[in-house]
């Protein structure tokens, strides 16, 4: 792995790691306000990627924000035709999916998604993803924390951010990493697209961060279970129901 300060996003640098049809076009910034910006509405063709080393107004979701210093995480969007037949939401899981493999693969330390679109490391964010739907195209935006020391992630905040080099005390070339997410995404969303979340669905168990967890839901305490077969989480209510959430936020207790 290079070291941050040899490390580059630029179309030249990545061009040797792009082995797929993600990636074409690849559009670089070296700063701008999202790189969800940089799809949405731009009439791009599927595959194309928007790489950029800061942002100054990251997304989250529900108007969160997503911080990382210049030049130390990897920030990218993809773009997606959205097919008719199957739900654009189930792709946060599928890229979470993904983020996680690509994760584990570079750092040898197990990662899993925490329903319904953030990867985990030690129970600490690694990565998050945002899914938005516009015009027919769903744009998929993923923010690795790469090379972030620990001072430099976000703190004081519900789930606590990791980055891979506060993990494992390794600097990461993101570009080497770029490459492999970027064919792993695309294998699984071809996947998903074929199958739907079934094709995907016991790599979505195995890596269940929530499963057998005590969590909080809209002020309901209970324990996570199974993400079921279309993308909803079922959680065992301390009253001993089974409720079963769409959308939004899961606490968990540490
Ligand atoms: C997410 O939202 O986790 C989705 C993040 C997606 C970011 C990518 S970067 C490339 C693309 N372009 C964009 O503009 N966005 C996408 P959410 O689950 O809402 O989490 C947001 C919350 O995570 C914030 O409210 C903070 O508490 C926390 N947070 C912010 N920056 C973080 C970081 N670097 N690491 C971990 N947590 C962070």
């Amino acid at each position: 792995m290079s070291t941050a300060s040899t490390d580059e996003l630029t179309p030249d640098a990545v061009a040797a790691h792009l082995t797929g049809r993600f990636g074409t076009p690849y559009l670089y910034e070296r700063e701008c306000e999202s790189t969800q910006l940089l799809l949405l509405r731009s009439g791009l063709p599927e595959g194309a990627v928007a790489v950029t080393e800061h942002q100054t107004g990251g997304r989250g979701r529900l108007g969160r924000k997503w911080e990382a210093p210049p030049g130390t995480a990897l920030l990218t969007s993809v773009l997606l035709d959205a097919p008719a037949d199957r739900p654009p939401s189930e792709l946060s899981l599928v890229a979470a999916l993904a983020v996680a493999e690509t994760v584990e693969r570079a750092t040898n330390l197990a990662a899993q998604v925490k329903w319904p679109n953030d990867v985990m490391v030690n129970r600490r964010k690694v990565a998050g993803i945002l899914c938005e739907l516009s015009d027919g195209v769903v744009v998929v935006g993923i923010g690795i924390n790469v090379n972030q020391t620990r001072e430099e992630l976000p703190a004081g905040i519900s789930t606590p951010a990791a980055s891979l080099r506060a993990l494992t005390g390794t600097t990461y070339g993101r570009a080497a990493l770029l490459g492999p997410l970027l064919t792993t995404l695309e294998g699984m969303v071809d996947a998903w697209r074929d199958g739907g979340l079934d094709a995907v669905y016991g790599d979505l168990g195995a890596r269940n961060f929530l499963h057998g967890r005590r969590v909080r839901v809209d002020g309901t305490s209970g324990t996570g279970a199974r993400i079921l077969r279309d993308g909803r989480l079922e959680i065992e209510t301390d009253a001993g129901e089974t409720l079963v959430v769409e959308s939004g936020e899961v606490a968990f207790e540490r």
